[in-house]
């Protein structure tokens, strides 16, 4: 067996990076001189000539400075740790960043991070200005293709494969390269992968350098499920690990093609004889594995074979223990999928403030609590039980509750057919991943009139996740849609009443979306009451003010921004200006009526949603356009500004969006023409800079 990694030539590309080699004694690597051997690595090129023993201690150290730097931070620990050993032979036996590696997902590749010089911003993953959690183009070019959503990694692979050999021949440069995507267990699961899989065997010259390593720790957030994940498991328990004496025999390396192929019929007779095959040989993938993803000399030998083969696409199984090495991570039930700040020794998380309940959670209570009596109720979920509330559901009602997997298309027309029959299905899947569904919710959902209920959770900005995550386009891309019903509650007992309100509601499909994070603190009914369809509520009368009849500022809130929207008026009101303020608790169909109350009644109408542009306002504005009342009044939509906001505390971000109180008062006397009249320090809305 040859143990020694890889010793290819290191490119320019490798060396020619911004950030400066780690010194002794730098500030921001408070761990540098407690690990020897990951001191001495800034790219993967520093280790290429390391012993397989040096490669031991250099994953050793770069697990404990994995741990040690999130529990300063708090994020995906469990993924990370359980890709240590695989993220340093990948590094050592590849030629990264020439060869391609893309993690799936990206939540577990902070050791990855650590690795192509970023160990010494390592302790500012997440935080405001900080490295993103997830892999992102823009941050290194050792991260070949963003990532956050899942199951993207063999299709964005298998293009960069291809593109690179069509390139080739007027590329004097070109050489054969590699691109190695790693996927989950639980990511292979969502259709993308088999869409990606089903193309790689046919899709020409340069898919054959895709390695696909297939990282199975069966985990997804939650335990997996489903067939697949059964699949899997019995190909893991069927056969034991596979070591490189079977590798040896296994992989054919370039022989002449008559006896290659002799050789390929041979072994694959042999391995049908024994295992009957496997999906992804039908698929036309050449399969290997089990291979014990945490034996760091196996891993490395064996990716030394698959690099230079040239037999694929290839599928590497490595079975890996999500939060290995790690002992409160192992013992964990969620094996720290996602962790606070935590104190390392006994792993004991740093709890938040306890605030009011969640959005999610009151949610969730109403629907279980109305599935006591209303049989017809069913909860999908897409890999996220816990995420939604749903759990709750599942513990009370196994029967009608469904996880499909990550596979947020298949769920909504699921939930579509279960509303065919009669049901009442509730589709629960964050804002930003319903986006992946979106053809179905059209198709199969909107245009047939079907009544499935879209409970939309995380929709605004979300903080730490970043743009990936934010929930910023479902009004937009929902409220387009002919016959859509859309709510958004201001507060949780406003959420309680939405989720009675989409329960009865058996006419058509309905959404609500409500934000991530704690309501107001409110007392919560018992049960929440049914609401009417497309009416919103005035919340304050505008006061008696100068300026004659129609005078005045008028407030138009969507969602839980109304408690600006009331702080902004009290601002108002402070200067002799209280506005009306009204909560249209309706994105679509709008309260037409009140819409244009509001446009007569004042010389401005401010609208208010966390929602990108061409939500709320955009519907609001086109009625006032159309009637012609937009002739008549000051209309101000307030949206999500037209840029991606990144990872930060969600307040900091609703304030760099321009949406808070401030914001809303400047806006309503610059639309008076007395903005600049009054002495208030405020932000600039546009920019969020002070002005
Ligand atoms: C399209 C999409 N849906 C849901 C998620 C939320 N999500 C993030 S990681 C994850 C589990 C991934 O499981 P697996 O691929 O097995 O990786 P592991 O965390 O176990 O290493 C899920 C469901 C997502 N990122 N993208």
């Amino acid at each position: 067996m040859d143990s020694s990694p890889d010793k290819k030539p290191a490119l320019s590309a490798v060396t020619s990076h911004s950030s400066a080699p780690l010194a002794t004694g730098d500030a921001t690597i408070p761990t540098l001189g407690r690990f020897p051997a990951l001191d001495r690595v800034t790219y993967p090129s520093d280790m290429r000539n390391f012993s397989v023993e040096q490669l031991k201690q250099v994953a050793d150290e770069l697990r404990a400075e994995t741990i040690d730097a999130v529990s300063t931070t708090g994020g995906h620990l469990g993924a990370s740790l359980g890709v240590v050993e695989l993220t340093v032979a990948l590094h050592a036996v590849f030629d990264t960043p020439e060869d391609k590696v893309i993690w799936d997902v990206g939540h577990q590749a902070y050791p990855h991070k650590i690795l192509t010089g970023r160990r010494d911003r390592i302790r500012t993953l997440r935080q405001p200005g900080g490295l993103s959690g997830f892999t992102r183009r823009s941050e290194s070019t050792y991260d070949p293709f963003g990532a956050a959503h899942s199951s993207t990694s063999i299709s964005a692979g298998l293009g960069m494969a291809v593109a690179h050999h069509l390139r080739a021949e007027e590329d004097p440069s070109y050489r054969e390269r590699s691109v190695i995507a790693v996927i989950g267990d639980g990511s292979i699961s969502a259709g993308m992968a088999y869409e990606a899989m089903n193309n790689a065997a046919v899709a020409g010259p340069g898919a054959e350098r895709l390695i696909v390593i297939l990282n199975d720790n069966e985990m997804s957030i939650a335990p997996p499920v489903g067939a697949m994940s059964n699949y899997l498991s019995r190909l893991m328990s069927s056969r034991k690990f596979m070591g490189l004496r079977e590798l040896a025999g296994k992989v054919v390396k370039k022989l002449p093609a008559p006896v290659e192929r002799t050789a390929r019929k041979a072994d694959e007779y042999a391995r049908g004889m024994i295992t009957g095959g496997t999906l992804f040989e039908e698929l036309g993938f050449y399969y290997v594995g089990p291979v014990d993803g945490h034996d760091l000399p196996q891993l490395v030998a064996i990716l030394r074979n698959l690099r230079d083969t040239d037999n694929g696409p290839i599928l590497l199984h490595v079975i890996t223990e999500k939060g290995h090495g790690y002992r409160p991570a192992e013992k964990a039930g969620d094996k720290y999928h996602a962790v606070a700040k935590f104190n390392v020794v006994t792993g004991e998380q740093k709890k938040g403030p306890s605030g009011p309940p969640s959005y999610t959670s009151v949610f969730a209570r109403e629907l279980v609590r109305r599935a006591a009596t209303d049989d017809r109720i069913t909860a999908v979920t897409a890999a996220m039980p816990s995420g939604t509330g749903l759990d709750a559901f599942a513990k009370s009602y196994p029967d009608r509750f469904f996880d499909v997997g990550i596979a947020e298309q298949h769920a909504v027309t699921f939930a579509a057919g279960m509303a065919t029959e009669g049901l009442r299905p509730f589709c629960a899947i964050y804002s930003t991943f319903l986006q992946r569904a979106y053809d179905q919710v059209m198709h199969d959902v909107v245009l047939q009139k079907l009544p499935v209920r879209f409970a939309i959770d995380r929709a605004g900005l979300v903080g730490a996740d970043g743009a990936t995550h934010a929930g910023a386009f479902d009004l937009a891309y929902l409220g387009c849609l002919p016959g859509m019903t859309l709510m958004a509650p201001s507060d949780e007992v406003e959420l309680l009443h939405m989720t009675a309100t989409a329960t009865e509601f058996d006419e058509g499909p309905i959404g609500l979306r409500y934000p991530r994070g704690g309501g107001l603190g409110l007392d919560l009914p018992a049960k929440g009451q049914v609401l009417e369809i497309g009416k919103g509520r005035i919340i304050r009368e505008m006061g008696r003010q100068a300026g004659g009849e129609k005078g005045g500022i008028a407030i138009l809130s969507l969602g839980p921004r109304l408690a600006e929207a009331l702080k902004a008026a009290d601002m108002l009101a402070a200067h002799g200006l209280p506005p009306t303020v009204a909560d249209a608790r309706f994105a679509k169909p709008i309260d037409v009526e009140l819409v244009e109350n509001l446009a007569r009644n004042h010389a401005v109408l401010i609208t208010l949603e966390e929602g990108s542009i061409g939500g709320f306002g955009t519907q609001v504005g086109h009625h006032l356009a159309r009637t012609g009342l937009l002739d008549n009044v000051r209309f101000r939509p307030l949206t999500l500004p037209d840029i991606f906001i990144d990872h930060n505390s969600q307040d900091a971000q609703y304030e760099q969006a321009g949406l808070t109180a401030p914001h809303i008062t400047k806006t309503a006397l610059s639309a008076l023409g007395i903005g600049d009249m009054l002495p208030m320090n405020l932000p600039n809305s546009s920019t969020g800079t002070k002005s």
